[in-house]
């Protein structure tokens, strides 16, 4: 993070502490707990239908095509972070209506067309709406970052009522994941000369591209298998 960004997330901070945001956090807690408690809600909800996909896979065809399901709630700091971007007003509607990855499920598949594969079976489900589609393997991001986003609307059923909630869902592979992890850790290391930090992103760009070959090749030996040994 550079002087820059420092002095700005210093600022955000303070102004986080400001009486007046404190006053606001605290005459809207009811409904901002109530809100994230759905976003939690949603979250149970995709995460049932991914798990759901998975057994009857490996029932269907011996295999589970989901290695692991992680999911996260974005935390209040980075909703307000992300307000202050997107310069959008401070309310909890205009939080629902613009920031659609306050619930976050992250599904890492074995293969590369698995993500297709499961991507497909969710959004024909018929009471899922799918809002943005962004394929950053068809075009990786110029980090490097591979992963196919789905932000989709799923109901919750609560007592009295039914609610639509945004989720943003990332489908990726071991690889994709395994890249992306580390390179989140070591973006955050600072104080890295901007020469150096331009060196190192290549590298990382290079990681992306050997991890990208390598899923290719996995899912040639899968087929290649599949093809011969139909019953194994
Ligand atoms: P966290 O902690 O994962 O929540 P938008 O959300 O649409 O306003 P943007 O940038 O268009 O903003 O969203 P996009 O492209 O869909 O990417 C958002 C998320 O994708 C990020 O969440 C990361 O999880 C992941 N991501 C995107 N680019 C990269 C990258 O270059 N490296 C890694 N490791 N992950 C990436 P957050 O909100 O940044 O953080």
């Amino acid at each position: 993070m550079g002087i820059i960004e420092e002095t700005r997330d210093q600022l955000i901070r303070k102004s986080l502490m400001s009486d007046e945001f404190l006053d606001y956090l605290q005459e809207n807690k009811l409904p901002l707990d109530t809100m994230m408690s759905n976003y939690r809600c949603a979250i149970m909800e995709i995460e049932t239908k991914f798990n759901v996909l998975n057994e009857q896979f490996s029932l269907q065809y011996d295999r589970n095509p989901i290695e692991t399901i992680k999911s996260r709630i974005k935390s209040m700091d980075s909703i307000i972070k992300k307000v202050r971007n997107k310069n959008i007003p401070l309310t909890l509607a205009s939080i629902q209506k613009n920031i659609h990855d306050i619930a976050g499920v992250r599904v890492v598949c074995s293969f590369l067309s698995d993500i297709y594969l499961l991507a497909d079976c969710l959004l024909k489900q018929d009471d899922i709406t799918l809002l943005e589609r962004k394929d950053y393997i068809q075009n990786p991001k110029p980090s490097g970052y591979r992963s196919l986003h789905l932000i989709v609307e799923v109901p919750i059923f609560l007592q009295n009522e039914k609610k639509m909630m945004a989720v943003e869902v990332q489908l990726r592979t071991i690889a994709m994941d395994f890249w992306a992890s580390l390179e989140h850790k070591l973006r955050y290391k600072k104080n890295i000369p901007a020469a150096e930090a331009n060196l190192l992103a290549a590298e990382l760009i290079d990681c992306a591209n050997i991890s990208s070959a390598l899923d290719i090749r996995m899912g040639e030996i899968r087929e290649r298998i599949a093809k011969s040994y139909p019953k194994i």
